[in-house]
C-alpha cells in the first residue's frame, strides 16, 4: 500500500537552512509542539550562511543534523539524504540579494538553477521508493515583475521576471512545476514578499539600515525611495511553510504576504521611530547630536529596480486559514529589539571572525 506523508514525523531536508528564513524556520519547527520528526540542514555556508544562526538547535540532540554541502552537487545531496532517511525537502538554498544578481549574476544561475534541479532529481530518485515523498520550494513574488499604483499578484498572475535574481527563481518554479506534471513529483511552491526579522544578513534594506543607523552612518535611499514592498515578519512566513507542508495540496502554488505595502521612504522613517524609542539617537555618541532621520540620503537607483510588489493571499487563507500574526509595528520592534541584543552576532559579521570559526569547524573535506 502507498505509503501517506505526515509533515509532523518527517526525515526533512532543509537547505539553506543556515541563512534567514531557513534558520528561523528550523527553530520554528524543532520548537513546535506535535513535531516529532527530524531536521538535515544542508548549507553550503556562503557569505551569507552562518552556523551561529543555528545556535541552541544543538538542544535537540539527534533531531537536528548539520551537513556542510552543496546543492549543486548530487553525490552530496544523495548522500544526505540517504544518511537521514529524508522523505521531505524544503529548499530555502539561494543566492539571495537582488544587487549583487546584477553585479554578478553567474552564481545566482548556478545555485538557483542548477541547485534546484540537481534537488529535484534527487527527490525524484527518492520518489521512486515512496511515493508520498514531499518536495517544497521557498520563492518569491518578484517572479511577477513589478505592479503599476493598483491590484495585487495573484498565483495566477504571469511570470515577468525583471532582475537576475527574480529570472533564476523563475525558473527554478518552473522546474519543481514541470516535475509535478511531468514525474507526478508531490511538490508545492510558495512566492513570498519581503520577510524582515530576527537574522537576516546586513545587506537587505531593514538590517543595513538599522546597523548604519546605529553607527551614525547614511542611510542610503535609492533613487526617490517610492517603490513599494509588501512586508512580511519571518515568523509568519515560516508559519505558513509548515502549514503548506501539513496541509498544501500537492501541484499547487500558494501566494503569501504581509498585507503590508510600505514605499521604501516611509519604512526607513518608521525605523527611524522605532530606533528612538528603543534606542534614542541622544544617547548614541556615534549620532553626534543628530536624529536618526537626518541620516536618510537619497542614492542613485538600482538599475531595473521594480516599483511595486504586493500580494494577494486569499489562496492560502481561504484553504488553510492563515493569516499574518503580527503587526508591521511588532515586527519591527522585535526585529529591532534582537539586533540591539545580538551585538555579537553583529560583530562577528563585521569582523568575518565567524568564517574563521567556520573554517576550523567545517573545513571542506
Ligand atoms: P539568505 O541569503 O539569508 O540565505 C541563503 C542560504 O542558502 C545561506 O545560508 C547560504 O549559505 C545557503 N546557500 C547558498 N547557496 C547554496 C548552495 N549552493 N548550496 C547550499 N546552500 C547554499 O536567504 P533568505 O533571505 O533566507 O532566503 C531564503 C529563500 O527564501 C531563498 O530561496 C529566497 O529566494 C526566498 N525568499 C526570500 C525572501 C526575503 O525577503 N528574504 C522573500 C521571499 C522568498
Ligand atoms: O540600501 C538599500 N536601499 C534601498 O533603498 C537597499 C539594500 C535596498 N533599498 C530598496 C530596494 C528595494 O526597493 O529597498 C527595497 C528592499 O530592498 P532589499 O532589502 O534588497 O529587498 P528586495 O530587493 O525587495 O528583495 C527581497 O525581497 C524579495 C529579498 O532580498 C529577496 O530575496 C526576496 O525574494
Amino acid at each position: 500500500m502507498a505509503k501517506s506523508f505526515h509533515f509532523s514525523k518527517a526525515s526533512v531536508l532543509v537547505t539553506g537552512g543556515a541563512g534567514f528564513i531557513g534558520s528561523n524556520f528550523i527553530h520554528h519547527i524543532l520548537a513546535r509542539r506535535g513535531f516529532s520528526g527530524k531536521v538535515v540542514n544542508l548549507d553550503k555556508l556562503t557569505y551569507a550562511g552562518n552556523p551561529g544562526n543555528l545556535a541552541g538547535a544543538r538542544k535537540y540532540g539527534r533531531r537536528y543534523a548539520f551537513v556542510r554541502g552543496d546543492i549543486c552537487d548530487p553525490g552530496c545531496v544523495k548522500a544526505a539524504m540517504k544518511r537521514h532517511g529524508v522523505n521531505c525537502i524544503v529548499n530555502f538554498a539561494a543566492e539571495s540579494h537582488v544587487d549583487r544578481s546584477i553585479h554578478g549574476p553567474a552564481e545566482f544561475i548556478n545555485t538557483n538553477i542548477n541547485g534546484a534541479f540537481v534537488l529535484l532529481e534527487a527527490a525524484r530518485e527518492l520518489w521512486k521508493a515512496d511515493a508520498a515523498t514531499r518536495f517544497h520550494h521557498v520563492s518569491t513574488d518578484e517572479v511577477y515583475g513589478s505592479l503599476g499604483p493598483k491590484g495585487r499578484f495573484t498565483e495566477k498572475t504571469p511570470y515577468d521576471p525583471r532582475s537576475p535574481y527574480s529570472a533564476s527563481k523563475a525558473s527554478s518554479d518552473h522546474l519543481v512545476s514541470a516535475y509535478s506534471h511531468t514525474y507526478g513529483l508531490q511538490v508545492t511552491i510558495s512566492n513570498c514578499s519581503n520577510n524582515y526579522g530576527p537574522r537576516q544578513f546586513p545587506e537587505k534594506l531593514i538590517p543595513l539600515m538599522i546597523l548604519n543607523a546605529l553607527e551614525g552612518k547614511p542611510l542610503p535611499v535609492y533613487g526617490d525611495g517610492k517603490n513599494v514592498r509588501d512586508w512580511l515578519y519571518v515568523e509568519d512566513h515560516c508559519d505558513a511553510i509548515r502549514l503548506l507542508l501539513e496541509k498544501g495540496r500537492p501541484g499547487e502554488t500558494y501566494n503569501i504576504g504581509g498585507g503590508c505595502e510600505k514605499r521604501n521612504i516611509d519604512l526607513v522613517k518608521n525605523l527611524c521611530s522605532a530606533l528612538e524609542s528603543l534606542a534614542p539617537s541622544a544617547a548614541n555618541a556615534a549620532l553626534r547630536g543628530r536624529k536618526y532621520s537626518e541620516l536618510i540620503t537619497y542614492v542613485k537607483d538600482r538599475p531595473g529596480h521594480d516599483r511595486r510588489y504586493a500580494i494577494d493571499y486569499s489562496k492560502i487563507h481561504r484553504e488553510l486559514g492563515w493569516n499574518p500574526a503580527h503587526t508591521f509595528a511588532e515586527g519591527l520592534a522585535r526585529t529591532v529589539e534582537w539586533y540591539l541584543g545580538n551585538s555579537e552576532w553583529i560583530a562577528n559579521i563585521k569582523n568575518g571572525s565567524y568564517r574563521k570559526w567556520l573554517e576550523k569547524n567545517y573545513a571542506r573535506r
